[in-house]
């Protein structure tokens, strides 16, 4: 019998030489997000974080701060692991590319370009960006700040000759504009996949993929002068994580080829245009998906830190916290567009959305239940149409969110759920249980039941949002910790009248402007 339906989803591998900021915790947040709808909804998920080590900015960055690139990887490195930790972040796996596992797949990946002839030896001259570890044609580069040619980045170039070998990207043209008419929803959204078309249609050239004048990576198997490319090193870590290069048993036939790969738009190209002709050019599978999400902007200005203003996820969850923080960036901007931070915009969601919509409607149904149905899940009667309509929208969600996640549209699953909660709140509003508590008890019973199923619901749906919050609704809810995922979420599991529920407590705080001067 097959075993349950596998979802293998990857981040970024991060570089070691930079802080880990909002950025970083951006894309590993909706990783996150939808790993856990897919653990909640029964898949068997393996969800990869890592840094990408090797290659000359890292190497500059450990002379800089003047120890040798292996301490230096090994401490910075150690960053990252802390932020997902601190951010709760339930990742399978963490790669680094410093490896053994790496190196031996990365040779391997190496070899089988060879032996089918797609990499050859050559010399390149030409612009390469450090910043962006890639290289540029002339004729991309524009005019800097001061007047020198720079990456269209805004990274500065440096001329580089030295002899390299090259994969054979320029054949790859057809088959890969092949490749994305067969499989629409390769790259998404539709405008990235659109621009990475039309950069495939403008023609492709062989690309240099091993460097000689520096040593900081992983040599070139039978020719140690050479270091591999450090994006076709980083790219492999996909295959690595999972096993390659076993073959007929273990984890990579499972979870090869990946549903996912989460990235900025940034580094979209090495994504959509070099990694499924390496993929293919070695014989293996390329990935199923490619999303490329957008880039975040502080208060307007772009996130630098030349200009100071770098968002540290940590202050950011210290201040308004982890759940917060979390459906802040999965609701405030379309995902795949750019978005702003700002604490105006932070606090409107926190304290409209969280607090006032979800954070009330269970307010004050629990507390409700509290008083009134000593504090019992209360036992029901007949349901009206207006019962029906609220728990039918309820039982609906499910499905909705979980084609909305498919195509990695957070926001509107988020929005979603919130129309289900404020259609509770407006049912309350509507039924006012509190006047039915003296005229018809056992009405106003069935209301807050209709309420409390529904809250059990959106609770148990919320969980890969907002983890923290909607654990304490269903603890509070009395729902056990094995009755949690999306297989409960049926009415045949609804919640037993009679159960003692705790006492309720708000999980959704306000935040509260501190007084000028205080
Ligand atoms: O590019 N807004 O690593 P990197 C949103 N090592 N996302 C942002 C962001 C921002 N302002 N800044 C960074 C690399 N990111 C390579 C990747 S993968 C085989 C190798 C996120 O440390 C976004 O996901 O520069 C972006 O693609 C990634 O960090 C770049 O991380």
């Amino acid at each position: 019998m097959a075993g349950p339906k596998r979802y293998y989803l990857t981040t970024p591998i991060y570089y070691v030489n930079d802080a880990p900021h909002i950025g970083h915790a951006y894309t590993t947040l909706a990783c996150d997000a939808l790993a856990r709808f897919k653990r909640l909804d029964g898949f068997d998920v393996k969800f990869l974080t890592g840094t990408d080590e090797h290659g000359q900015k890292v190497e500059k960055s450990a002379q800089a701060a003047g120890i040798d690139p292996q301490a230096f990887t090994d401490k910075v490195s150690q960053n990252f692991r802390d932020l997902a930790a601190f951010m709760g972040f339930t990742n399978d796996d963490f790669i680094r590319t410093t490896e053994a596992r790496h190196k031996a797949a990365c040779q391997e990946i190496w070899r089988r370009l060879r032996e089918r002839g797609e990499i050859y030896l050559g010399s390149y001259s030409g612009w390469y960006a450090v910043r962006d570890e890639a290289y540029y044609a002339e004729s991309e580069l524009v005019d800097g700040p001061d007047g020198s040619k720079v990456a269209p980045s805004g990274a500065p170039v440096e001329w580089v000759e030295e002899p390299s070998y090259f994969f054979r990207l320029s054949a790859w043209q057809d088959k890969l504009l092949t490749f994305y008419e067969e499989n629409p929803d390769f790259i998404l959204p539709k405008t990235r996949r659109n621009e990475v078309m039309s950069f495939v249609k403008g023609g492709l050239q062989d690309l240099s993929v091993s460097r000689t004048s520096f040593k900081w990576g992983i040599p070139v198997p039978g020719d140690d002068d050479h270091i591999m490319y450090v994006w076709l090193d980083a790219l492999t870590n996909y295959t690595t994580a999972v096993g390659f290069p076993e073959t007929e048993e273990g984890e990579f036939p499972t979870y090869w080829p990946a549903d996912l790969h989460m990235v900025g738009k940034d580094i979209l190209r090495f994504h959509a245009v070099y990694w499924p002709a390496f993929l293919m050019g070695a014989g293996l599978e390329p990935p199923m998906r490619v999303f490329a999400h957008g880039w975040w902007t502080n208060e307007g200005q772009k996130i630098s830190k030349s200009l100071g203003n770098v968002i540290d996820p940590i202050d950011l969850v210290n201040r308004y916290g982890l759940d917060q923080v979390r459906y802040f960036l999965l609701r405030e901007v379309p995902f795949g567009n750019d978005g702003d931070f700002s604490h105006t915009a932070m606090v409107h969601r926190m304290n409209g959305d969280l607090a006032n919509d979800f954070g009330n409607l269970a307010q004050r149904v629990l507390s409700m239940i509290a008083k009134n149905c000593g504090g019992n899940v209360p036992a029901h009667g007949a349901r009206t149409d207006d019962d029906r309509a609220l728990l039918g929208a309820a039982y609906d969600l499910h499905r909705a969110l979980g084609e909305l996640l498919d195509r990695q549209a957070f926001h509107e699953a988020l929005e979603t759920l919130w129309v289900v909660i404020r259609q509770a709140n407006a049912y309350v509003d509507r039924q006012a249980p509190w006047k039915l508590r003296k005229e018809d008890p056992d009405r106003m019973a069935t209301v807050l039941y209709v309420l409390a199923e529904t809250i059990r619901v959106l609770a148990l749906l919320a969980q890969p949002f907002v983890p923290g919050a909607a654990g304490k609704l269903l603890d509070q809810l009395a729902v056990s910790e094995n009755h949690r995922d999306f297989s409960f979420l049926g009415a045949e599991h609804e919640l037993s009248p009679g159960t003692a529920l705790p006492k309720p407590q708000g999980v959704f705080p306000r935040f509260v402007e501190a007084e000028e001067g205080a």
